[in-house]
């Protein structure tokens, strides 16, 4: 049996790798060509804790190879990204590439399963474009007893960091074209998921991914809300949350900088481009978090005015704890704008990566240490809860202007 994945990134190369260590063999492929030979070399272009060695083992056994092109295979993830565009309506782009790659080699009997996430009705539109695609094929929408293609959503619900356990331990929502697409795709799963299997259509499974990460969009909006509600009236909002929390059936959030990563601040967009006139509190906590970083700007220039030569330290870039990913990230935002703005010396913490990317080089291509920082700052900004800054003591910054926004010193 030989199973293809489309997209070799955050999702694609890790489920790629896990299948290819159960002994199946495995072909990714992906429009990259660093990324194919990257891979091809048992190498990683993406930063996963452990993914390296399991790459690297899947590759030396020769179950899994990379390509630019397309091969037969008997079940087909698609694992490619869905942004969405200016005006917030998703970018389904990616999808089409992929089906019209993969659409010559698909024959009888193939399972094609939708793994990114993506707005209610993509995978009703991956049936109707691969009927135009092969005509010669009778699609599961067409007649679902002679269908010769099997089509199902199966979204992935990984977190960053943990990808690996995550994708075998969590379960996992199948929803089928029609109900033999959900058997057939929960066959495959069950190669690899230790978690239990969900079946459903695949509408809901669809609605289901962008319904879990609405839902934290949402709670770090409330979160949000509250710790700008505490300033305006002089509370303390992590001991509040701290307090609200023994309660037993409340469990908030913790507020942040923003909201950042691929996922919670792109996907709500989707299901309030389908219901609009429905999707109230979804679009608002939208509105809340992405107004976040200009709270935060706004609050470091007040700091800043209290000083003849402020000097700023911004202890973290990357978007949430402990990891190196500077993409979409609130802190990033944050401390470009303050660059931009020359409100005074700026200095860059970030101790998971080594240098700037180069495109904010032209910024300021230099990290400052955390106790170069801490020697030279007047104002200190944390914008992550990395471990680094945790071991902070208060008495560590007791003679600078601190802006918490992630409650590292409560
Ligand atoms: N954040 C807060 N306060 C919190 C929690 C998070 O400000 O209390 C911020 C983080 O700092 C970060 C952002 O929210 O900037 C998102 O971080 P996250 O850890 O909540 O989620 P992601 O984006 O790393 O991964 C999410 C996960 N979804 C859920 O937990 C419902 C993951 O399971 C999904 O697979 C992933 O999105 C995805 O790919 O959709």
């Amino acid at each position: 049996s030989r199973v293809s994945v489309i997209g070799l990134g955050y999702i694609g190369l890790p489920t790629a790798a896990v299948i290819a260590s159960r002994g199946v063999e495995v072909l990714g492929v992906d429009v990259s060509e660093h990324a194919v030979n990257t891979i091809n070399q048992g190498k990683i272009h993406i930063v996963e804790p452990d993914l390296d060695m399991l790459v690297q083992a899947a590759v030396t056994t020769g179950k899994l190879k990379a390509s630019l092109t397309p091969e037969p295979a008997e079940a087909f993830m698609i694992a490619v990204p869905t942004p969405f565009k200016e005006n917030k309506t998703p970018d389904l782009s990616y999808i089409k590439a992929a089906l019209e790659n993969i659409a010559p080699v698909i024959a009888k009997g193939n399972l094609i399963v939708l793994e990114s996430t993506s707005p209610v009705g993509t995978t009703d539109k991956i049936s109707a474009w691969l009927a135009e695609l092969r005509p010669d094929l009778v699609m599961p929408h067409q007649d679902p007893d002679k269908a010769d293609v099997f089509i199902a959503h199966c979204p992935e619900r990984v977190l960053p960091g943990r990808v690996l356990q995550e994708l075998v331990s969590n379960d996992r929502i199948i929803g089928g074209i029609t109900e033999r697409c959900a058997q057939k795709a929960v066959a495959l799963y069950h190669l690899f998921v230790r978690g239990e299997c969900l079946l459903t259509n695949a509408r809901t499974a669809e609605m289901a991914k962008l319904t879990e990460n609405s839902f934290r969009d949402v709670n770090i909006a409330f979160a949000n809300e509250l710790s700008m509600i505490c300033d305006h009236l002089k509370i303390n909002v992590w001991e509040l949350i701290k307090l609200a929390n023994r309660h037993p059936r409340v469990n908030i959030l913790t507020p942040g900088p923003g909201v950042g990563g691929h996922c919670i601040a792109v996907d709500p967009w989707f299901i309030v481009d389908s219901a609009p006139e429905q999707a109230q509190i979804i679009r608002k906590a939208r509105e809340i978090n992405d107004s976040k970083p200009l709270y935060v700007i706004d609050k470091i220039k007040q700091a800043a005015d209290q000083f003849k030569k402020p000097v700023i330290a911004c202890l973290g870039l990357a978007f949430k704890a402990d990891i190196d990913d500077l993409r979409e990230s609130p802190a990033l935002d944050i401390a470009m704008s303050l660059l931009k703005d020359n409100i005074g010396e700026i200095l860059l913490v970030e101790p998971n990566i080594k240098q700037l990317p180069k495109k904010y080089a032209d910024h300021n291509d230099k990290l400052t240490s955390l106790p170069q920082a801490l020697e030279q700052a007047n104002i200190l900004v944390v914008l992550v809860d990395h471990k680094q800054f945790k071991t902070l003591h208060p008495v560590d910054v007791a003679t600078k202007v601190v802006i918490d926004t992630r409650g590292i010193f409560g």
